[in-house]
């Protein structure tokens, strides 16, 4: 049930709302969790691809391998939408690529400013991480049942909200960009971006997303990093995505190219280089 202590948001953000499908039904908390467990419980009651859960604060933000997503009241969106597309669960991982996009062009639209997506499912403005996306599947007897896309974005957040070791890097559009953002503006623009990729998505795949994929990226080919994948740490030249959205690197002296489909991307010689800001 969604709270209505403050609703405040949920109305300006239903009244901006141009979507057909997601955000509707929007549930809002001023504080949960997180939005995704509360989403994954709903998409397993049954609830409708859509369906959408955003909170004002977050007591348990989650990222990826049991990581914390830190998560302020009143400064940022964190917002998790439920999916249940026709797909064979291993495409799922494209919907990292495919919100990263929605949040870069949005960051665009809303705030002018230019962001770099850094595979696979970071935003970064001027090197700092500005948003991170959690995508989570419900499968069943191999089958996809529900998708719940995760995404928290830092709007408004002051530098004092980020515990100290984040603080070189992790950043907020208003940091960024020396202008307060309209929350609900931005979640509404963010939705709308999100179903016309995740549309073009459906219909033709991951490779008409790959244009814009590869317009944000963050690192041009040629950039040299390390990647700590679930196979182990891999050290390579990027030639690009392939055609499934995984990542492909020419590694090391061997000259043999690699395709990685998870893990955490270093840039060697940090974020300046081969990195647009
Ligand atoms: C992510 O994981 O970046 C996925 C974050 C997804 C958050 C959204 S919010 C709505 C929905 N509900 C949830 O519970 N989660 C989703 P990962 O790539 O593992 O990065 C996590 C790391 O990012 C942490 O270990 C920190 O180093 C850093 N970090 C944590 N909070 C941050 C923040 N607010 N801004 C920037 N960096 C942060």
């Amino acid at each position: 049930m969604s709270d209505p202590a403050d609703s405040g948001f949920v109305d300006t953000l239903s009244r901006q709302l141009q979507t057909q499908v997601l955000g509707k039904p929007l549930h809002f908390f001023t504080t949960i969790d997180s939005t995704n467990t509360y989403a994954a419980q709903l998409a397993r009651a049954g609830a409708a691809e859509g369906t959408a859960v955003i909170a004002d604060s977050q007591s348990g933000g989650k990222g990826r391998l049991g990581r914390t997503w830190v998560s302020p009241a009143g400064v940022n969106l964190y917002l998790s939408v439920i999916l249940r597309p026709p797909v064979p669960a291993a495409t799922v991982p494209q919907l990292n690529l495919l919100a990263a996009v929605a949040v870069a062009d949005t960051v665009v639209q809303v705030c002018g400013l230019t962001p770099a997506i850094k595979w696979p499912n970071d935003v970064l403005v001027g090197g700092k991480k500005v948003c991170g996306i959690l995508a989570e599947m419900q499968t069943e007897g191999g089958a996809l049942r529900s998708v719940v896309l995760g995404i928290g974005v830092n709007l408004n957040a002051p530098l004092s909200a980020f515990p100290e070791e984040l603080r070189d890097k992790a950043s907020s559009l208003l940091l960024s960009g020396g202008r307060l953002v309209d929350r609900p503006a931005f979640a509404a623009a963010l939705l709308t971006h999100l179903e016309k990729l995740y549309v073009l998505w459906l219909e033709q795949g991951f490779l008409a997303l790959r244009p814009a994929w590869e317009h944000h990226a963050a690192w041009l080919m040629g950039t040299q990093i390390t990647v700590a994948a679930p196979e182990g740490i891999v050290a390579g030249t990027v030639l690009g995505l392939d055609s499934d959205g995984a990542l492909l690197l020419q590694e090391g002296n061997s000259g043999t190219s690699r395709r990685l489909l998870a893990g955490d991307v270093t840039v060697v010689g940090g974020y300046t280089q081969g990195v647009r800001s």
